[in-house]
């Protein structure tokens, strides 16, 4: 089904009327920092334009209702909080990482590296994106940090995701319909990594200042005061991967199966995404074993237990 323009907008109304964005807060001292998200609605995917080619996992877009508040990790998992979880648990960060391949412009496996020894960033600081975390690394830290704090934490749903990345917004991106505006909010391939690597894809048309990997928070956050949404690492999300939302749930929750899934979805890009790979509504999707440099974690939590 697509949806006129029109109707789209007047659907998209979106946060919940009298919403207040509450301050951060954290439930111990190396666990994320977390921003409550208020409750609405939104159109999830994308209008196509007139003549538009999109992949038909997004052109059929559905109105979501996201009924309660929730939170969000105000920033995508550091490589500190990460480190915590391997100290406390004696979880072994696992080696074999796809890897951009500079030279030949590529990604390759490249087997020696991990977490632990990341090709990106190369100088790796504790306010860096933990990276080169498969699916279930991501499940395991969230399961012991929920075990830690006695709290609901798990990963996001894809609705959620997209929820909290759009913040409001009905546009191709958080901040805009245009990729060259959004420098300030979004560490994506821009003029500072084409000068960089000047590989053969689309760049964003404004200086990002960042030609790798940024600090988490180095940019400016979104409506709903969260950091990196777009950009930097992709993020997994709890859902399967498909092709198209016919059939899915119109709320918050995950959309999975038993027996498992062959992909899991991804959101948001990275630093290496030619920015209309990086539009809100893009779902990426990958092997639930992949550990990529270019992909990370943010976690939620459900917060009717607090
Ligand atoms: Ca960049
Ligand atoms: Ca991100």
């Amino acid at each position: 089904m697509r949806w006129p323009a029109v109707l789209a907008l007047v659907l998209l109304s979106g946060v919940a009327q009298g919403a207040e964005l509450k301050s951060p807060f954290r439930d111990c001292g190396e666990c994320p920092e977390m921003v409550v998200v208020p409750a609405g609605s939104f159109l999830m995917g994308t209008v196509p334009r007139p003549g538009e080619s999109l992949p038909r996992a997004e052109r059929e877009p559905v109105l979501m209702r996201i009924p309660k508040s929730f939170a969000l990790g105000r920033f995508e998992l550091t490589r500190r909080e990460f480190r915590a979880f391997l100290r406390e648990s004696g979880y072994e960060a696992g080696v074999g990482c796809r890897v951009w391949n500079e030279a030949e412009e590529r990604f390759e496996l490249d087997r020696a590296r991990g977490f632990n020894q990341p090709v990106e960033p190369r100088v790796p600081r504790d306010d860096h994106p933990a990276n080169c975390l498969s699916f279930a690394d991501a499940k395991a830290y969230v399961g012991w940090l929920a075990k830690k704090t006695g709290k609901p934490y798990r990963l996001p749903s894809e609705a959620e995701w997209e929820y909290a990345a759009r913040a409001g917004s009905t546009a191709r991106y958080p901040w805009g319909e245009g990729a060259d505006e959004g420098c300030e909010f979004a560490n994506l391939y821009d003029l500072a990594g084409h000068e960089h690597a000047a590989f053969a894809a689309e760049y964003a048309h404004c200086n990002d200042g960042f030609a790798g990997l940024a600090p988490v928070g180095a940019l400016r956050p979104n409506a709903f005061g969260l950091f990196d949404m777009i950009g930097n690492v992709a993020e997994w999300v709890e859902d399967c991967y498909t092709d198209s939302y016919a059939g899915r749930p119109r709320d918050a929750r995950a959309w999975i199966w038993t027996g498992g899934c062959n992909l899991h979805g991804l959101r948001g890009g990275s630093w290496l995404s030619p920015p209309a790979q990086a539009r809100v509504a893009v779902r990426g999707a990958a092997e639930p074993t992949l550990r990529a440099s270019d992909v990370g974690v943010r976690v939620a939590l459900d917060l009717e237990a607090r």
